[in-house]
């Protein structure tokens, strides 16, 4: 049994945001975050994931690696194994052996993403229920994808491997999964042809800063502030929880970055 795997999940790993958060890689030139309100911001997402009914594990902050509060980008679940990723920014790549133990407390099965060569960041990677979609990108090149492809199949899943329109960070910065059969999407990403199969809700223009939402359970989370967006979301039937995440945004962190999203035990 299948359908709904891809956002129905008993478990959720987080890491809480350092100190050292305003070093974080961004591509613009914006304001720094301020490390008190990431936290509180961050533990309202925790406090979320927990109240859509995930036992959430929170990891202590890793001052050496100001981006790992981004905890997506290091690994990805899948069913009931975990896969450590090659992450493409090299001041993240520590942050795959630095999230390998917990994996492995959580899950029986935790595997690397095979060989030396090639990145990939979670990011970059949509999961439905039978399929592993992964964008290249600036972090995740066609060696990474083509390395985790074997390890995708092994676990029952086809993937495909698509190009990720310019100018977006990850894949999933410009997307974000509904349910089994609907992807919300930025109108960029939308009409690339990225995304053929999936019934498409577009995201209004202007408020492509909401599209990295994520279906958890019986609720989506969104970022607040898209008034368009929660409209649209909500005559479409989706039940909403409105997230501040503003601080992530200023060092280009979404919704989906900040977890792990699983249920080991299936
Ligand atoms: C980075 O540029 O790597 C971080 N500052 C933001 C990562 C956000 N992760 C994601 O979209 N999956």
């Amino acid at each position: 049994m299948t359908e709904g795997r891809s956002y129905r999940f008993t478990h959720a790993l987080c890491r809480k945001p350092g100190a050292s958060i305003a070093s974080g890689l961004r591509a613009g030139e914006g304001a720094d975050p301020d490390p008190a309100r990431f936290a509180a911001q961050h533990a309202a997402y925790v406090a979320a994931l927990r109240d859509e009914g995930a036992q959430v594990t929170v990891l202590e902050p890793l001052e050496a690696f100001p981006d790992s509060v981004f905890v997506e980008d290091a690994a990805l679940c899948l069913a009931a194994t975990a896969i450590i990723l090659r992450p493409g920014a090299p001041s993240r790549f520590g942050e795959a052996a630095a999230i390998t133990p917990a994996l492995q407390q959580l899950f029986s099965d935790v595997v690397h993403l095979p060989g030396e060569a090639g990145f990939v960041d979670g990011g970059d990677i949509l999961a439905s229920d039978d399929e592993v979609l992964i964008g290249l990108s600036a972090r995740t090149d066609r060696e990474g994808a083509n390395a985790l492809r074997p390890v995708v199949e092994a676990l029952g899943y086809r993937m495909r491997i698509v190009e990720t329109p310019p100018d977006i960070l990850h894949f999933k910065t410009d997307c974000g999964l509904l349910d089994s059969e609907t992807v919300f999407a930025s109108a960029a990403l939308a009409r690339s042809g990225c995304l053929s199969g999936y019934r498409l809700i577009e995201c209004p223009q202007g408020e492509e800063a909401a599209a990295n939402l994520v279906r958890f359970n019986d609720s989506v989370l969104l970022r607040e502030g898209f008034p368009r967006t929660a409209e649209l979301l909500d005559r479409e039937g989706y039940q909403l929880r409105l997230l501040d995440t503003g601080e992530a945004a200023l060092v280009d962190g979404g919704l989906s970055c900040m977890s792990l999203r699983f249920s080991p035990g299936t």
